[in-house]
């Protein structure tokens, strides 16, 4: 078997190369260990960036999208049981998309093998690569059906295989791997409840973190602050709610509206980033790159940045023979992920301040806090990092 791109993993980093391959006629195959049905109903990220929608759009990738998503303009900050609204549409003209992460897979999917005819092999096991140094590499898989080892040969491999993937654990010595631990657990909840309010709620409390996303009429996203590696069963459903009540409480608002759990996770809060994120024929993408705890709700975004110009570049040098596009990949996407990097850890100092059990801490991250609603300059510069940065892309 040969095509010229192998991409390992379906996710929305590896589904988008595979859409703008097949719109250039380019051939390749997707290699993802789960089924159709699993990575179709993974519950995940929700918030989607406008640059990002319009390269999806750009893409032919947004119709349903488009079509669906809500738009928000406005988020919430919660401290001293009182409600602060910060409308970042008043302030730059830009919203967000709110898109759950499953219905965009099921779109880039449909698209890729329904549509554009994309050759994709679900349940795959133990997937490995040869020769990626070499200009003739290659990608080995046992096949679920026929429990044969498949080789494929190509000319690339696109390493779009999340945190938990193979491509990053094969990396050579001079891969750069930079990490940082913020030493704290959010607990991810996804209860059956309509949202609480129209708008993203953030809940700065003593007693930790707390936020509130609304994701459907029907289904509303919550995190609170824990222990790293708590327990989720110490988490009983009165336990949550009572927390998620007072964390989240605002003397001029009603309780929230409680319903059931139908996720309950603990997240350690850890970010990598890989560099540089090509090596040889090998070019990483997204969450195998780099990784952005939800703090800030960043890593799908990453994920799609990165998937625009890999996909591009590779289309240009495999249809035009430009190299120009993979040449600069790393450091493009490099720019975009430190850049969010570090507004995830300066929103990560403000969302734990007050609980850090430091009174110096929740001073300032009060005063922090306090600018952003007082000061025009401190509030333009919060909402383009929380919207994310423009691009042409
Ligand atoms: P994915 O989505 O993890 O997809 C990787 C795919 O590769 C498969 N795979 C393999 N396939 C073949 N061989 C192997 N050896 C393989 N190992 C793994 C996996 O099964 C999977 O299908 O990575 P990708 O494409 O890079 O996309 C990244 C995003 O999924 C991720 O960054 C976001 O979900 C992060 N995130 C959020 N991002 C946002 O931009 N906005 C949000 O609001 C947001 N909320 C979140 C989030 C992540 C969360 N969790 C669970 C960590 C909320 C949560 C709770």
């Amino acid at each position: 078997q040969r095509f010229p791109v192998v991409i390992v993993g379906a996710g929305p980093a590896g589904l988008t190369i595979g859409n703008i391959l097949r719109a250039a006629s380019v051939d390749c195959l997707v290699l993802e260990v789960e089924t159709r049905e699993f990575i179709e109903r993974r519950p995940r990220a929700g918030v989607i960036e406008e640059w990002a929608v319009r390269g999806l759009e750009q893409r032919g990738l947004a119709d349903n999208l488009l079509a669906r998503a809500e738009l928000h303009t406005e988020c919430e900050f919660r401290f001293e049981a009182r409600r602060h609204r910060f409308s970042y549409h008043e302030l730059t003209g830009h919203h967000h998309f709110v898109y759950p992460q499953p219905l965009l897979v099921t779109d880039l999917v449909r698209e890729y093998a329904d549509v554009r005819g994309g050759a994709i092999r679900f349940g795959v096991r133990d997937v490995q690569l040869h020769d990626l140094d070499s200009d003739r590499p290659s990608v080995s898989y046992t096949d679920p059906e026929t429990g044969q080892r498949q080789l494929v040969h190509c000319d690339f491999v696109a390493g779009c295989d999340g945190a938990r993937g193979v491509t990053r654990t094969v990396l050579p010595e001079r891969a750069r791997i930079a990490r940082h631990d913020y030493g704290i657990g959010w607990l991810a909840l996804l209860a059956e409840a309509p949202p609480s309010s129209d708008c993203v709620l953030f809940g700065i409390h003593p007693r930790g973190f707390a936020g509130h996303m609304p994701r459907s009429p029907e289904v509303t996203r919550y995190y609170l602050e824990c222990p790293p590696g708590d327990d989720p069963e110490n988490w009983s459903h009165e336990r949550v709610w009572t927390e998620l009540q007072e964390r989240l409480g605002a003397a001029d608002r009603p309780p929230l509206t409680e319903g059931r759990l139908i996720e309950k996770r603990v997240l350690d809060m850890h970010n990598y980033v890989v560099e540089p994120m090509v090596f040889g024929r090998l070019f990483l993408a997204g969450d195998a790159a780099h990784l952005t705890a939800p703090i800030a709700a960043k890593g799908m975004n990453l994920a799609l940045h990165d998937a625009f110009l890999l996909g591009d570049g590779l289309v240009s040098y495999l249809t035009k023979g430009d190299a120009g596009g993979l040449h600069g990949y790393s450091d493009a996407c490099l720019q975009r992920v430190w850049d969010y990097q570090e507004f995830s850890q300066w929103l990560s100092d403000v969302y734990h301040g007050t609980s850090s059990g430091d009174p110096f801490r929740a001073g300032t991250t009060l005063a922090r806090l306090r600018r952003l609603f007082t000061s025009p300059a401190a509030a333009g510069a919060f909402a383009e990092q929380y919207l994310g940065e423009d691009s042409a892309t």
